[in-house]
């Protein structure tokens, strides 16, 4: 608008004061110290290691902020089509230091001109001369938690990678007052406390007052011109009303100074004055209904892969939904352009279901609002949406009580209606007088006492494309969950786009000595290997050279070091791993979400088995020296959160460190065993954890895990894997060579049949099994509550054994025999297996991921800083 613009006569003012990036040592040190004496109101006599780290980030943020809105000019200036990413977990991890890895442009030569230094470098040695270890500074920020697991990881990973691609594109999410839960380990148990990472403020946030938008729910419909047809502009009048108020993060990308935005909501009341509570005298009522507007974005729900179906959360994706839709259109008309070029400027992508009212929310603005005709509105909409489906576990899989969202959310449910009316419509006249298939494809479920409405097919129905995230997953939602709707549109609305993470963050940042390495190895002194993978390639001709694998296994063992540290601290100072054998010590590590279709109870059955045959050895008389031949030192880390309604899970993490107690302190096996189970894990432990790996398990039920990218993560950071035939693991196998990676268990196409067999008894457990089993009902692993871990047995012995952990159990035993084979008899065999998978691994940077996506989804194209 005209009168937010600064007037003509007054801009040349504007010009001669422009704000300046720091570009060098002096020009952060000047910033530095301006932030900590007026921003932060302190002085070099009380700057501790929080006000370095918050003075830094303020001066970081400043450069950040000139280049993002620079960035946003020049977008608007070419009006570009945009990509916008809705996703309701941002997995942000830590900013500082990514910020200071991205945001350097070209190295410079330092104040003695020997040297080419980065930004972070340059920074890194400042503080020092202020007096700081840049070390300390970095470990004061908290983690930004927004996310459960994978499928929030990813969403920050594609930030990056689209903002390093210059592709115009925002992100829009919640910005949640409590993370993910913290979780401690008390007694074994997981108990969970509340993540207040907003204790200490957040100094990357940028919060726009200015920017408020009302959100209504609840009310009634309204047809001002009578009984029309619900496809004809009615009105919503609506009951409840919060603001939504926008919280930008500037996202850095590599090497460019396009700078992209995370946008996310806060709700607050608003401030219109209720005139029927004011006469009744009830102040305090009314003070408390404005209090409950802050509820809807206090909280991330704390599921992974599971739907619990709140009214809450269906709050929080409406409201998100509603806000976001909002400030796309408005930035649309800011354009003038007609309606019907709205799908040429804007690109919506669904991370799985969550957002899928956005759909709805767009039909109901263009037909209620803009007065547009049902089928053009619905043209413009099929148009813009693209959906991302991330499972196929049915209890994920979103549905909601029809009669809840007649409640909060009525008009949408008339669009609902009407958008399955059309579509079952279509369906009957291409497959006539099939009733059955008209009530298995409908977005309705009619269930008794209550219908459901399927918000996977309504995302389908929705958007011109629909994505799985791993071949075999892809494969698998044509045939199995959605095999319906590939009847009916054909296989071409279909199609894959296997994950990928940030070899920003998961390499140069977590592991900086690897890096540097590599940089070394293949003679790229300027990492430009971080932006085209297909350098690593160069990697394979050291593969055999006996020189280069002694570096690389002193590098895997530094980082083997750091993470013992970190156990050791977490540990009250006492340390669990032996130093002094630890380039010999297997670190065998599983760090993710705790789940059943994960399998970590087959990880700590394989643990238990172990111990009990190095017990049965000693027994037999064998010397420590022999019973390690043939289980050479081991340790088994395993780290991630439960749901905190999940038993199962719970009852999962209790097991592993009851077994961690028996087995650590046995003084007769002799520390060839060790059990960690690292408490809390999130972004900034899995930067240390992941690096220090010699293998890690990936060993989901065939068919369960969509994708995986942990997997990917330990590969980039040579680490070899443990793993059954799914999700990414299988094209990790094609990229990096099946000589490479220990592939076990039964393949997805049995899972049927297998299940089906237990169901009528026709399996045989697997003698190691039953001696695991038979161990843990003995009471060995809890003395006092010998029934304690029933339920884990009882879901294998009794339950059917969903997760068929006795059909792949002997094989999982087989190949960890392999595993122990190669790391302490072929070692140099073993460490050329991890360099040629990193010289493989380039297909998984999430940059080739987000090319995928603007490529054959998006239809966008970057547009670069000139
Ligand atoms: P939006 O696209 O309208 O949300 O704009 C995002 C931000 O980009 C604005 O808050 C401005 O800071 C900047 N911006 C957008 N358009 C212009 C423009 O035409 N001139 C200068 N800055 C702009
Ligand atoms: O998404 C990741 C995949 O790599 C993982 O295999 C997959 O398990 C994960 C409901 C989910 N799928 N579904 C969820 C998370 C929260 C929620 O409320 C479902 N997460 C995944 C990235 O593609």
């Amino acid at each position: 608008a005209i009168d937010t613009m600064i007037p003509l006569q007054s801009r040349a003012l504007w010009n001669k004061h422009k704000v300046q990036k720091f570009e060098d040592a002096e020009g952060f040190d000047d910033r530095f110290i301006h932030h900590v004496e007026t921003t932060l109101a302190r002085s070099l006599y009380n700057c501790d290691d929080l006000a370095a780290y918050e003075s830094t980030s303020i001066s970081v943020r400043d450069n950040l902020v000139i280049d993002w809105n620079k960035t946003q000019q020049r977008l608007t200036a070419r009006d570009p089509k945009r990509v916008y990413y809705l996703s309701l977990e941002f997995l942000m991890g830590r900013a500082l230091d990514n910020a200071l890895i991205n945001m350097g442009s070209e190295p410079k030569p330092n104040s003695n001109g020997d040297e080419l230094l980065g930004t972070r470098d340059m920074v890194k040695d400042s503080l020092n001369d202020l007096g700081f270890r840049l070390e300390d500074v970095l470990a004061q920020e908290p983690d930004a938690a927004l996310g459960n697991g994978g499928l929030g990881r990813l969403a920050a990973c594609f930030i990056d990678s689209m903002t390093t691609e210059n592709i115009p594109a925002w992100g829009y999410g919640l910005r949640y007052e409590y993370g993910i839960f913290a979780q401690k380990i008390i007694d074994g148990y997981q108990i969970e406390t509340p993540d207040y990472w907003l204790n200490i403020g957040n100094r990357w946030e940028i919060e726009r007052h200015e920017i408020q938008i009302p959100v209504t729910f609840y009310g009634y419909v309204d047809r001002p011109d009578g009984d029309t047809p619900t496809t004809d502009p009615a009105q919503w009048i609506g009951g409840e009303r919060v603001l939504a108020v926008a919280y930008d993060f500037p996202v850095p990308g590599y090497k460019t100074t396009t700078v992209n935005n995370l946008r996310l909501w806060k709700a607050k009341p608003t401030t219109e004055f209720d005139f029927a509570k004011f006469n009744t005298g009830d102040y305090k009522n009314s003070v408390d209904q404005q209090q409950r507007a802050e509820s809807i974005t206090a909280c991330l729900y704390p599921n992974d892969n599971f739907a619990e179906g709140k009214e809450l959360r269906l709050k929080q994706q409406y409201f998100w939904c509603a806000a976001s839709l909002h400030d796309i259109i408005r930035r649309f008309k800011k354009t003038q352009r007609p309606w019907s070029e709205f799908p040429d400027q804007v690109a919506i992508q669904l991370n799985d279901t969550h957002p899928t009212l956005a759909v709805v929310e767009l039909q109901r603005v263009l037909v209620d609002l803009e007065k547009l005709p049902w089928a053009e509105a619905w043209d413009i909409v099929n148009k813009t949406f693209a959906y991302t489906n991330h499972t196929v576990m049915q209890e994920a899989l979103e549905k909601w009580p029809v009669s809840l969202f007649s409640r909060l959310l009525p008009r949408h449910l008339e669009i609902i209606y009407d958008i399955n009316w059309f579509f079952l419509q279509e369906v009957e006249k291409k497959f006539p007088d099939n009733s059955e298939l008209l009530s298995r494809i409908s977005i309705i479920e009619e269930v008794y006492p209550e219908r459901l409405i399927r918000m996977a097919f309504l995302a389908i129905v929705g958007s011109h494309k629909v994505n799985g995230v791993a071949e075999l997953h892809s494969e698998l939602i044509k045939t199995t969950i959605f095999s319906d709707f590939v009847k009916f549109y054909g296989p071409s609305k279909f199609t894959n786009v296997t994950n990928g993470i940030t070899p920003r963050r998961w390499l140069k940042q977590a592991n900086p000595e690897l890096s540097k390495l590599i940089s070394e190895a293949i003679n790229d002194p300027k990492d430009d290997f971080l932006l085209d993978m297909t350098k690593l390639t160069k990697l394979a001709e050291f593969a055999d050279d006996h020189g280069f694998q002694q570096r690389w296994n002193k590098v895997k063992e530094d980082n083997k070091i750091k993470l013992a540290d970190l156990i050791k601290n977490l540990n009250n100072g006492e340390d669990i791993i032996d130093r002094e054998h630890i380039n010999n010590t297997l670190f065998d590590i599983q760090v993710k979400r705790i789940h059943e279709y994960k399998r970590q109870q087959m990880n700590i059955f394989g643990v238990i088995y172990r111990y009990l045959a190095i017990k049965n050895l000693l027994e037999q008389g064998a010397s420590i020296e022999e019973v390690e031949k043939k289980f050479p030192r081991k340790v088994s880390i395993f780290g991630g959160k439960s749901a905190p309604g999940y038993y199962m899970a719970k009852l999962i993490i209790k097991l592993i460190n009851s077994v961690a107690d028996v087995v650590n302190s046995d003084v007769a096996i002799a520390d060839l065993i060790k059990v960690v189970f690292i408490p809390d894990y999130n972004v900034s432990k899995a930067e240390i954890i992941i690096p220090a790996s010699d293998l890690s398990e990936h060993i989901s039920t065939a068919g369960t895990e969509a994708s995986g990218t942990s997997n990917m993560k330990f590969v980039m950071n040579g680490g070899l894997i443990i793993g059954t035939v799914d999700g990414a693991n299988v094209e990790i196998t094609r990229e990096i060579g099946e000589d490479n990676i220990f592939l076990f268990g039964n393949l997805s196409e049995k899972v049927e049949e297998l299940r089906y067999n237990h169901k009528y008894r026709k399996s045989e457990m697997p003698s190691e099994l039953k001696m695991v089993l038979n161990a843990i009902e003995s009471g060995l692993f809890s003395p006092e509550n010998p029934n304690e871990f029933k339920p884990l047995w009882d879901s294998i012995k009794h339950h059917g054994d969903y997760y068929l952990v006795s059909d792949d159990f002997a094989s999982y035993l087989a190949t960890q025999e392999l595993v122990d084979q190669v790391f302490h008899y072929e070692k140099s065999e073993w460490i050329k297996k991890c360099i040629l998978s990193v010289a493989n691994v380039g297909f998984f940077s999430s940059d080739r991921c987000i090319e995928e996506y603007a490529e054959t989804i998006w239809n966008v194209e970057p547009v670069k800083p000139e």
